[in-house]
């Protein structure tokens, strides 16, 4: 059924041969958070036992070797969203860190009164209080992309709400509540005519689908390493090198200098002047061996994986009375992710009961809280898939959703 290997993927996943409260684990909280292969833990672990220094300062040999995998690791990320080169490569904390340094620098830089700052009404927190914030102090004007009633953004809507004031679009490829795949491209052709530039929030986008950001045409994009099986706390912000230039640096400390005086100082080239003070190669090395690992399955073979098992997935949830699928309900334009309510059952219950029977999913607001108050919930359960997924997976969730309602003592 499924296009990939799944028994060897796997068993390159430890956790994934683990029971929980006695039963297989079936982890379909994977936009939260994705687990790791044993390729990505190791590199890790090999880094750890041989390699580590302090890279760009040291002239002896594990400062050195450091320096190498560093360098390496943003070659390796240039090449998975085909940057031009690897100065408009910016490793950071995550997609959190990438979007609040270019709201602190290049939107501090060059946001004025009146201007207009669009983004979506799904965006998750982190690209909206970042915009929040340069709005208060600039005197500048937020806008909202809104939903249709199946959940998307509208031609019409990019139309009505990119205005010439506008000199800023940040929005997510992919709805991390939702799972709507947005019309990037056709927002960020209608912004460049307009001349405002486009951040692309790819956090939900970049593990499971091929990226070329020069196609895109977007002026930044940023995602996570863990979610994309790589360690927490190292993320990656992509901007097309003119803008970098012009921009102020977000963070003031070592290794981003060229020359410090007492009362002033120069800054080093791209991409170092965005990488202020010790930087984290492990987290780099990790990142390195999960686009290997995914590069070696081919990110195709992933989207198309994935989009099996989410339209399996939803015809099975539609079946359901008394379930709802917030948002599409069909493939066109959607990811691997699922948002549900189940009636008369709060959305922590679901997760609670799910849990009970070995099924990890999330629930909540989802660090999205002006999508839920547009949809007049106070949250949702949701399913979201990744490569190691399987229709097994799928099955044991089915059950236990069938289950959840008899567990409270309704009658189906
Ligand atoms: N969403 C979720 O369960 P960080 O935390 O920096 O790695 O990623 C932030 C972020 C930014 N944009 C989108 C679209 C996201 O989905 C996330 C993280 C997780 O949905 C944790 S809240």
């Amino acid at each position: 059924m499924s296009n990939l290997n799944l028994e060897k993927i796997i068993k390159d996943f430890p956790v994934l041969s683990q029971n929980f409260n006695g039963k297989r684990l079936a982890y379909l909280d994977n936009g939260a958070t994705t687990q790791k292969p044993s390729q990505v833990i190791n590199a890790m672990s090999e880094y750890n036992k041989h390699s580590h220094g302090n890279p760009h300062r040291g002239a002896h040999q594990l400062s050195i070797k450091a320096t190498e995998e560093y360098d390496l690791a943003k070659e390796v990320v240039r090449q998975f969203i085909n940057a031009k080169s690897i100065e408009e490569i910016i490793f950071t904390k995550g997609a959190t860190e990438s979007l609040n340094l270019v709201a602190q620098s290049y939107g501090l830089d060059n946001i004025k009164e009146n201007d207009e700052i669009v983004i979506a009404i799904s965006e998750h927190h982190s690209n909206i209080l970042p915009w929040q914030r340069v709005a208060r102090l600039r005197g500048a004007k937020l806008k909202y992309l809104y939903l249709n009633a199946e959940g998307r953004i509208t031609p019409e809507e990019i139309v009505n709400k990119i205005s010439k004031n506008t000199k800023i679009v940040s929005i997510a490829q992919m709805s991390n509540v939702l799972g709507t795949i947005n019309p990037i491209k056709e927002i960020v052709d209608y912004a460049h005519k307009i001349g405002a530039i486009v951040i692309v929030d790819g956090a939900q986008s970049a593990p499971h689908m091929k990226i070329d950001v020069q196609k895109l045409g977007a002026d930044f994009f940023v995602f996570s390493g863990h979610k994309l099986m790589g360690p927490m706390g190292i993320g990656v912000l992509y901007g097309k090198k003119e803008l970098l230039e012009k921009m102020s640096p977000y963070l003031l400390g070592g290794d981003m200098i060229e020359y410090v005086t007492e009362q002033d100082a120069t800054f080093a080239p791209l991409p170092f002047k965005f990488e202020a003070g010790t930087q984290n190669v492990e987290g780099a090395i990790g990142l390195k061996a999960a686009i290997n690992y995914i590069q070696q399955i081919g990110i195709d073979n992933i989207t198309e994986h994935e989009r099996k098992l989410t339209e399996y997935t939803m015809d099975k949830l539609l079946s359901i009375p008394y379930i709802k699928i917030q948002g599409p309900k069909n493939m066109d334009n959607k990811g691997g992710i699922i948002s549900f309510t189940v009636d008369d059952v709060h959305p922590h219950d679901v997760a609670t009961i799910l849990d009970s029977y070995g099924v990890a999913i999330r629930s909540g607001h989802h660090c999205a809280q002006p999508l839920m108050k547009y949809l007049n919930l106070p949250a949702t359960s949701r399913i979201s898939f990744y490569l190691y997924n399987s229709m097994e997976d799928v099955e044991q969730l089915i059950y236990a959703i069938k289950n959840i309602r008899k567990w409270l003592g309704y009658a189906s």
